[in-house]
């Protein structure tokens, strides 16, 4: 059996998660990741026939079911993981029943992952029917695109519109826009079926008033969408109510036919 600890998915999430502290996204506890591995990946660094224990998942995941995930536990700092994955992080296997999760590695002082986990295992239901080389479910709390969500309208063809405006990078790298979810009460299953059914169109969605989630097939796709936007809701908040040149549609359209990209449609007013 391989070193777990050199496992390239362990090391990129503790790096990824570090990143993510860093640009100060993720205070104490805020954010969570879940990244779905292959077996024969996995099997690699653990035997897996070996369950260290179960835990429920709240919902009926069985459209996942032997599906393998690594995923922060509730309640871990992003900024502790690196240092101790075993403890902040837990690879988990979705049940035949899809009613409890597996636990393989991780979560070494008892606990379990994060209470997102309905809104995650969701997202990776809606995103692979979409793509199957989907991978990467990524929230956090990026400070402003929480703050030009708190000034902009929750039509996410409104905010959609002022981010591909703001910055010509967006409609090529988010052509599909950004799904608006309202404000409501988080870590349960009603928000995890909101934020399911906006990854039907989009691998952006953004939950008014708490955070972003960020899809991909790898940790590094998921995170330069979310870098995206909130590098241009940055942009927006410098130049809020001093703007004044912001990027025309023909402009937009163009680089949405020069890449051969689908654009959301009724974003873009004209
Ligand atoms: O894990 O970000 O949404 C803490 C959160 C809850
Ligand atoms: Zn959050």
């Amino acid at each position: 059996m391989k070193d777990i600890f050199q496992a390239p998915f362990i090391v990129e999430m503790g790096e990824t998660t570090a990143n993510m502290y860093r640009q100060g996204w993720d205070e104490r506890n805020g954010g969570n990741i879940s990244y779905m591995l292959e077996e024969e990946e996995v099997a690699q660094y653990l035997d897996l026939t070996r369950v260290i224990r179960t835990i429920p998942t709240g919902f009926n995941a069985i459209k996942l079911a032997g599906k393998i995930f690594l995923v922060t536990g509730t309640g871990k700092y992003f900024k502790n993981i690196q240092k101790d994955p075993e403890t902040n992080l837990g690879i988990v296997r979705i049940s035949a029943d899809g009613t409890y999760a597996e636990l393989l590695w991780g979560y070494k002082d008892g606990g379990k992952f994060t209470s997102e986990f309905p809104a995650h295992m969701m997202s990776h239901i809606a995103r692979l029917e979409i793509d199957p080389t989907h991978r990467v479910v990524m929230h956090t709390h990026p400070t402003y695109t929480i703050a030009m969500n708190t000034v902009c309208s929750t039509d996410e063809r409104v905010f959609t519109r002022k981010l591909w405006q703001s910055n010509t990078e967006c409609v090529v790298v988010f052509p599909d826009g950004v799904g608006v979810l309202p404000s409501m009460i988080c870590g349960t299953e009603e928000i995890g079926i909101a934020t399911a059914e906006k990854m039907k169109e989009h691998r952006i969605v953004m939950w008014t008033n708490h955070g972003i989630y960020g899809t991909g097939k790898n940790l590094d796709e998921a995170f330069g969408l979310i870098e995206t936007v909130e590098k241009t809701a940055q942009i927006y908040m410098l130049t809020l109510g001093h703007a004044v040149n912001i990027i025309p549609n023909e402009v937009i359209r163009g680089l949405a036919t020069m890449w051969d990209l689908k654009m959301m449609e009724g974003v873009l007013e004209d």
